[in-house]
């Protein structure tokens, strides 16, 4: 039984005074004991954000990370930093980083590594563009960005990772994936994982993101192989938040 998660993405959003407000609303409701969530904050709120919602169970985590432990590398921000900051997942991958700062699968790759070597939970994050869709390439891409990972780690460390596919055309467009078209998907990914090990495919959480808010986010988490989100717009807004965190229970 895979345990749902729900994990905010502010992106490059946010306060100090809405991580006191989350601080705040999560320490006022319970959530359903057999989901996991998670926020992941800019850099500097980390530490706040630990300390807003460490009365609650939501954990923390980063957006990014640096492929390369420590050194002369101005403006980066290294896994053992987050960890050090509480951050205990990272985002990889995300369609952001690798359209709008050129990150590679080679990078992907050596993010996901770094993260691990920390003990942090890599989320890696994959999905294709409208034209790959179009051009029916959407299995193709979706996979071989899983590939690319999966394929460099040996099995102890892909148990350790969660996927989340967020289809590029459906990132704070509003355009959601119907729940048939991310099944689909998300069923392809299960498959591919499971000519590395059944018990990899079963066990791994496969979240969807894409425009995930409060009256989709049901039907979304409805379907056999969704085990949580990734949300982005809705994840701003603490009331969306935590209805899209009961639904998941
Ligand atoms: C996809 C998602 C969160 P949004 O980027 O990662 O954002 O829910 O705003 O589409």
């Amino acid at each position: 039984m895979r345990m749902p998660l729900i994990a905010g993405n502010w992106k490059m959003n946010g306060s100090l005074a809405l991580v006191e407000e989350f601080g705040r609303a999560f320490a006022d409701v319970s959530l359903p004991v057999n989901v996991e969530v998670a926020l992941m904050v800019p850099f500097p709120f980390l530490e706040a954000a630990g300390r807003a919602l460490g009365e609650t169970s939501v954990t923390v985590g980063a957006q990014t990370l640096s492929d390369r432990p420590s050194g002369a590398f101005t403006g980066e921000v290294g896994a053992a930093m987050l960890r050090e900051c509480g951050a205990r997942l990272v985002l990889v991958g995300h369609s952001e980083r690798r359209t709008l700062f050129a990150e590679d699968d080679a990078a992907v790759l050596a993010r996901v590594k770094a993260a691990l070597a920390e003990q942090l939970t890599p989320v890696l994050c994959v999905g294709e563009t409208l034209e790959e869709r179009e051009a029916e390439r959407t299995e193709a891409v979706v996979l071989g960005q899983v590939e690319a990972v999966f394929d460099a780690l040996d099995e102890a460390e892909r148990a350790r990772l969660v996927v989340a596919y967020e289809p590029v055309w459906a990132i704070g467009t509003g355009r959601t994936a119907s729940p048939e078209q991310a099944q689909a998907v998300h069923a392809a990914i299960r498959g591919c994982l499971a000519r590395y090990d059944a018990g990899l495919a079963g066990g791994m959480r496969l979240l969807y993101g894409g425009s995930m808010k409060a009256d989709n986010a049901a039907e979304l988490l409805a379907q056999p192989d969704i085990d949580g989100g990734l949300v982005g717009g809705a994840s701003l807004k603490v009331d969306d938040f935590l209805a899209i965190c009961q639904s998941a229970g």
